[in-house]
């Protein structure tokens, strides 16, 4: 009998990844697609397609499907041993999500292993473009559904987080209004992350409660609907939305069209799917208090585990622990994240990450006091919704431009004091951080991290952690069933890997950004003031 494996697969804004690990958290395998690259058929840039009003950001939903079976059947030519893969899980961008047609539970049910997943759930959705989280369209179904439950506090004191545009619940209600036709023909809406679980099962799976909390539509307490938010969202939206499930819950077992694809056990088990920001938390085992992630992906996020949630009206979120029923996270996300960094580096850089890096280390730690604001795309933190940029010199003056090499520092010192502004703002303090995502590779970002923050900033020996994080919940989700009970986190993660330490704090440069952190805050107000 060969040994188990747990499959995790990630289905981000720009590509499908699959980690799996075995029994003792070791990664056996690991293989990844582009969307652009590798499905060009879809004609996205970077995994999306982008209004004309600059503000709607959708992804077509038959890319993520056409992506599966892509996958699936290159891990098959590669090899991988789909047979020994005892559960599944899934992460997903958050937010984003699916609109199912009247009439595709049975189409799921039915799938065919002959036929493509693509052609077989071509006419399964009744929407064809899915809402994803860059989307911030959606300021006026925010204003209403603030109005209606009394304010941005009390939504964000029910939901964990007022009303934010790229929220699912307020996304719905867009639909609901602007597509209606396709919202009454909608018989189950998904996430990103339920509806991959969906393609395993081949049946509606429920939508974890860590998720969930990114829909301005749960009860970040309760864990369940609030009845109040999704009857103020949409008409007849409680019947599209189907049960919360606790992240580690067992959603089904994997349909046949696997198991005679791809090889798959017939018992193998598929786990709930969750956010990616949750996935990496559990793929990282943050659980120790001023333990800190900032995860640098298309978004920048910076996330903790805590056990009393404190919702903000101002900033950041509150969502449930995926891997501690008990507890919850908090997060703050960045919408100008690697992309804004590629910008930069295009521009002042000829594109190259050596020069970007021979930059940062030919100017001074503090850029000699030049602060600089990026937005390529509309902001979330702080929000502000128009693209544009704005530098100042050390005395606080607005100048049009600063020369290459500190245009660079300036880019990346402003991503990570902001980081250290709103994340503290919400209760998030550093005592440890855990850098992961593509660009905690890159040692000059880290040692900005590890001088702004002033503590030491370690990275994992792989930087995917949310397909990582979602192997090791499948994982978890088994040991779950296989016991009848819950299963501590903290017990799988015993053989987990240890981390690697990647930056220590300067501490001279610490003191420098603890006086430039002031001033940025205040050009912070000056800048959305401008932008309004
Ligand atoms: C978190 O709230 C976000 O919107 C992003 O980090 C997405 O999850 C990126 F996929």
């Amino acid at each position: 009998m060969s040994s188990p494996l747990f499959l995790g697969l990630d289905s981000s804004t720009q590509s499908l990844k699959a980690t799996a690990v075995d029994a003792e958290l070791n990664v056996v395998f690991e293989l990844a697609l582009n969307f652009e690259k590798d499905l060009p058929q879809f004609n996205t840039t970077a995994g999306v397609h982008h209004g004309e009003d600059g503000l709607t950001v959708t992804s077509p939903t038959l890319l993520w499907v056409a992506a599966m079976d892509l996958l699936l059947g290159r891990m098959k030519e590669a090899g991988f041993e789909f047979g020994r893969v005892k559960a599944i899980s899934g992460s997903g961008q958050q937010h984003g999500s699916v609109y199912w047609k009247k009439g595709a539970s049975g189409i799921l049910r039915n799938l065919a292993p002959a036929e493509s997943l693509e052609s077989q759930l071509a006419d399964a959705f009744a929407i064809a473009d899915s809402p994803i989280w860059m989307d911030s369209s959606t300021s006026a179904q925010c204003k209403a559904l603030e109005e209606k439950l009394g304010g941005p506090q009390a939504v964000a004191d029910l939901t964990g987080s007022r009303a934010y545009e790229r929220f699912t619940g307020n996304q719905i209600a867009k639909v609901a209004v602007e597509k209606k036709e396709g919202y009454e023909n909608t018989e189950r809406i998904s996430l990103v992350s339920s509806f991959v679980a969906c393609l395993f099962t081949g049946a509606y799976a429920g939508i974890d409660y860590s998720d969930g909390a990114g829909m301005n539509l749960m009860d970040i307490r309760s864990k369940t609907w609030a009845p109040v938010a999704v009857e103020a969202t949409a008409p007849g939206l409680a019947d599209k939305l189907g049960e919360v499930v606790p992240s580690h819950a067992d959603v089904g077992g994997i349909h046949n069209y696997h198991v005679e694809r791809y090889g798959f056990d017939p018992s193998c088990r598929v786990i709930a799917c969750s956010g990616d920001n949750p996935c990496s938390l559990a793929g990282l085992g943050l659980r120790r208090a001023g333990e800190i992630a900032i995860s640098l992906g298309t978004s920048d996020t910076v996330f903790a585990a805590l056990s009393e949630p404190k919702p903000s009206a101002s900033e950041g979120h509150i969502f449930a622990n995926p891997i501690d029923p008990d507890g919850y996270m908090a997060l703050v996300c960045y919408k100008n994240g690697s992309m804004t960094r590629e910008d930069i580096r295009n521009r002042a850089a000829d594109g190259s990450w050596e020069k970007f890096d021979a930059a940062m280390a030919s100017t001074p730690k503090g850029n000699e006091g030049r602060i600089g604001f990026y937005r390529k795309e509309p902001e979330i933190t702080p929000p502000i919704l128009s693209t544009g940029e704005n530098r100042f010199d050390a005395h606080d003056a607005a100048v049009d431009s600063f020369p290459p090499e500190a245009e660079i520092r300036a880019v990346v010192e402003g991503q990570f004091l902001s980081m250290r502004l709103h994340g503290g703002n919400i209760g998030i303090e550093a005592q440890q951080i855990l850098a992961t995502g593509g660009a905690s590779a890159n040692k000059a970002i880290l040692q900005v991290i590890a001088d702004v923050f002033g503590v030491e900033v370690y990275t994992a020996a792989r930087p995917n952690s949310a397909s990582l994080g979602a192997a090791y919940r499948a994982l978890h989700g088994w040991r779950c069933v296989d016991e009848g009970k819950f299963v501590s986190f903290a017990e799988i993660m015993e053989s987990a890997p240890s981390f690697i330490l990647a930056a220590s704090p300067d501490m001279e440069a610490h003191e420098v950004y603890n006086s430039m952190l002031k001033r940025y805050a205040a050009l912070e107000v000056k800048v959305m003031a401008a932008a309004k």
